[in-house]
């Protein structure tokens, strides 16, 4: 494939339909020459994107200042090609031309990697500055004793992350929290000029701000799309403050009156996980104490002496059982599994389609955990989805919208039930019913959990891209969001000396932020239809397709359209629905919140 999924992220820019030439519609050029046009353009956009892609690849990989400039180059240069091919293709506006390749330049303006203004200079410190800030995060460090000199007691966002996990201790906790959000104010001014210049670069394209240019790429109005996510929002919010309130009686419990506000937000360092985002690490505190107990999955993959290579192993015979094939040898040969002791990489998990073609890989610092047990369906169904759509030609080698990306191996995961564990001989049996608000309770520690903050990421971003909130407001604008939808507070008074939004991978590395909201919405929507198509009739928690060939035809089905059809097409022929539809995750979660709304009554 020719572009990294990595990549894909940053390529969400749009171009504006651009005005019509002089000279009346077409200039003198026929929708013959717009065909050729278009094949010629689709060569030099993959010829460019494989170039980029290797090269971010091994700055990725091996993070060095030379990587960097090397990868800065290569992205330089995809921005322009596609830059002066839209241009180019500008002589075609007004013509009548077939509706393939209508959608394809329509496709060519929005595959952009950065909105970067006319001027080369600015082009390149703006790649240049994007770089930089992903390299810093990827090289961040706590080093709790600096004048020690040792930086073998430094503490890498993989060590922070598993204390957040599994440390008890609340001055720990804040410690490591409070550690790794020391690595963002060094890039704080980067990010204000990366602003700048990317929204220079969208207003040129004639976008009000880059903010609208991301909105722009779901085949609707902006102003729709907006009014979508909120619609989805209010559907699950009702749900989430359910969890949020049993979850701060539990934490109450373990933590004291004290520690824990009656009705405020939740101090964010005690939700097991860095950004808050996924609660499933605190799930032994906040276990329902009366219904049946379940499985320790991370004790169970410990247990067998699973390695990261088997952890793959089990993911891909997932899909396999599906009827997908297995992935190829360059996979196992060129993924990273492991995190390398002797130099720095970006952990932040990835899958990588090099050549739009087998060339699939995974970068992964694997733990041998329950979540990264799911964190690697996540990661595969990104590269299954690469391999089903390659055939198609280079512009429709994408995901129906960036949601759908996001939302396939999460699918698969939610496969991931009791019954198929004993498949797997991971458990004897599989226990029955009563076990099930057990279960429910687990899931939606993280699904749940995550929905408000999948939400509020790119609520910040537009309002920073539109100039809302300027760089004075930064980190008070962030605290405001985190407060007022996840209902989260920081453990330490913040000021604009931090950068707390830039200690999150996305916003340093410039990757949107949306499409994980809509993959929370749609991974329930596809397993639903999944388990439809399979005759199940039992609780969608207990539904697993594992091995269902006739299932596995259908997903296949629609990865394979790619971005060929705009997306409620793609929907519709997994789903049957047009429209994304919160009813899903309710559903599914009904017993839980009714459990939940039961538990929190009682206080
Ligand atoms: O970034 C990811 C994936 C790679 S696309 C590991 N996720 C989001 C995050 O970590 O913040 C998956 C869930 C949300
Ligand atoms: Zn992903």
């Amino acid at each position: 494939m020719k572009i990294s999924q990595k990549t894909r992220y940053l390529l969400t820019f749009v171009f504006t339909l651009l005005v019509s030439c002089t000279g009346g519609p077409g200039g003198g050029a026929s929708s013959a020459d717009a065909d050729k046009f278009v094949a010629e353009a689709e060569k030099k956009y993959l010829a460019a994107s494989m170039k980029q892609g290797r090269a971010s690849w091994i700055q990725s990989n091996f993070i060095t200042d030379d990587t960097e400039i090397i990868s800065a180059e290569a992205s330089d240069e995809l921005t322009k090609t596609i830059k002066d091919l839209a241009e180019e293709a500008r002589k075609f506006d007004g013509l009548k031309l077939s509706e393939d390749t209508t959608r394809k330049l329509k496709l060519l303006k929005l595959a952009l990697p950065l909105p970067a203004p006319g001027n080369a200079a600015e082009r390149e410190e703006l790649t240049k500055t994007v770089v930089k800030m992903e390299s810093d995060y990827g090289k961040g460090k706590y080093c709790p004793d600096p004048s020690a000199g040792d930086k073998a007691k430094c503490l890498s966002l993989g060590d922070l992350e598993s204390i957040l996990a599994a440390n008890r201790n609340p001055e720990e906790l804040k410690k490591a929290w409070l550690g790794w959000h020391q690595v963002s104010p060094p890039y704080r001014k980067d990010y204000v000029r990366f602003v700048e210049l990317a929204n220079k670069g969208a207003k040129e394209m004639g976008f009000k701000d880059l903010g609208s240019m991301w909105r722009s790429n779901y085949d609707m109005e902006p102003e729709a799309f907006a009014a979508e996510m909120e619609r989805l929002w209010q559907q699950v919010k009702p749900l989430y403050d359910s969890l949020h309130t049993y979850v701060r009686t539990k934490l109450r419990q373990k933590y004291g009156d004290a520690a824990v506000p009656a009705t405020g937000p939740i101090p964010a360092h005690l939700l097991g996980n860095m950004w808050s985002q996924q609660w499933g690490n605190i799930y032994d505190i906040v276990k329902p104490p009366t219904t049946a107990t379940t499985y320790d999955l991370t004790e169970i993959l410990k247990r067998k002496n699973t390695d990261a290579r088997q952890m793959v192993r089990y993911g891909e015979g997932f899909f396999t059982s599906l009827g997908f094939d297995q992935l190829p040898k360059t996979f196992w040969d060129r993924s990273l599994f492991v995190k390398p002791q002797d130099r720095d990489v970006v952990c932040h998990a990835s899958a990588w389609d090099i050549d739009n073609q087998k060339d699939v890989r995974l970068k992964m610092c694997i733990k041998i955990n329950d979540e990264d047990f799911t964190t690697v369906h996540h990661e595969l169904g990104h590269n299954y989805y690469q391999m089903a759509y390659a055939p198609k030609s280079p512009l429709y080698q994408n995901s129906a919208n960036d949601g759908f990306h996001e939302a396939i191996g999460d699918t698969i995961a939610l496969s991931v039930t009791p019954e198929y564990l004993k498949k797997l001989g991971f458990i004897d049996k599989a226990p029955d019913e009563s076990a099930d608000i057990s279960l429910l309770m687990r899931l939606a520690l993280d699904k749940v959990a995550f929905l408000p903050f999948g939400y509020l990421v790119d609520q910040w971003r537009w309002k920073v891209f539109s100039g809302e909130v300027g760089p004075a407001d930064y980190n008070k604008a962030w605290w405001d969001l985190r407060e007022k939808y996840q209902g989260v507070a920081p453990p330490a008074s913040r000021s604009e000396a931090d950068f707390d939004a830039g200690a999150k991978y996305h916003v340093a590395a410039n990757v949107p932020y949306s499409r994980y909201f809509m993959a929370h919405i749609l991974q329930f929507q596809f397993h639903r239809a999944l388990c439809r198509e399979a005759g199940f009739t039992g609780p969608l928690n207990r539904c697993s397709i594992y091995g269902n060939k006739q299932v596995g035809e259908k997903l296949k089905k629609m990865l394979e359209m790619g971005q060929s059809r705009p997306w409620p097409e793609a929907l519709k022929a997994l789903t049957g629905e047009d429209k994304m539809d919160a009813t899903a995750i309710i559903d599914y979660f009904a017993p839980l919140k009714a459990w939940l709304d039961e538990q929190n009554k009682k206080r």
